[in-house]
């Protein structure tokens, strides 16, 4: 009878004791699993940064183009070139295929440059909507907006490299010209 009260009271306040102890141990663990998260997001955009600098750099601009940094030799010996400057046109339903059907076409596909050397492409999309340039095996996504601008890419390794518009167009055929180099695809080719 007598010794329950100071029990209750004990326990009280153990239970207390325990409550503040697990609110503590709480936020201390979820302080280093935030702190955790934080490294970890750290670290992931620099290995992203590693892996895009491994690959082709490609700055999209508008206007004035400015240079593209390269790494490796080759690319130094190519930075000192000019960049390859292209000009060319989208224009939608231009282009006669071999069904007869005109289709959404880039006026040039076929994109020439030397490895590490800065490729301007200056493209008058006369379209009202996007179309890309885009080449998974280069890393390369253009969204190529209409009016006229100014898109780089820098090629880090020879080859012949095929690109194709990923936005739904050629609307008449159902996106054929998508697939079809000389229309919505073509080839970058680098030595
Ligand atoms: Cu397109």
């Amino acid at each position: 009878m007598h010794v329950e009260v100071p029990d209750k009271e004990t326990e009280v306040r153990d239970q207390a004791e325990f409550d503040d102890t697990v609110v503590k141990t709480g936020k201390t663990v979820i302080e280093v699993f935030a702190g955790l998260g934080i490294f970890a997001a750290l670290l992931m955009s620099i290995i992203a940064l590693n892996q895009s600098s491994e690959h082709n750099t490609v700055t999209v601009t508008s206007g004035i183009a400015t240079a593209a940094t390269g790494t490796g030799a080759s690319s130094k010996t190519a930075a000192a070139l000019p960049p390859e400057v292209i000009s060319l046109q989208i224009i939608p339903g231009s282009k006669l295929g071999p069904d007869k059907i005109k289709h959404d076409a880039y006026t040039k596909t076929e994109f020439a440059v030397k490895v590490g050397q800065t490729l301007d492409l200056k493209i008058d999309n006369t379209d009202e909507g996007e179309h890309s340039i885009t080449s998974p095996v280069l890393g390369v996504n253009i969204v190529v907006k209409p009016g006229l601008h100014t898109y780089q890419i820098v090629v880090k390794e020879k080859g012949r490299f095929s690109w194709f518009c990923v936005i739904p167009c050629d609307d008449v055929a159902n996106g054929w010209a998508m697939q079809h180099a000389g229309y919505m695809a073509g080839y970058i080719t680098a030595t």
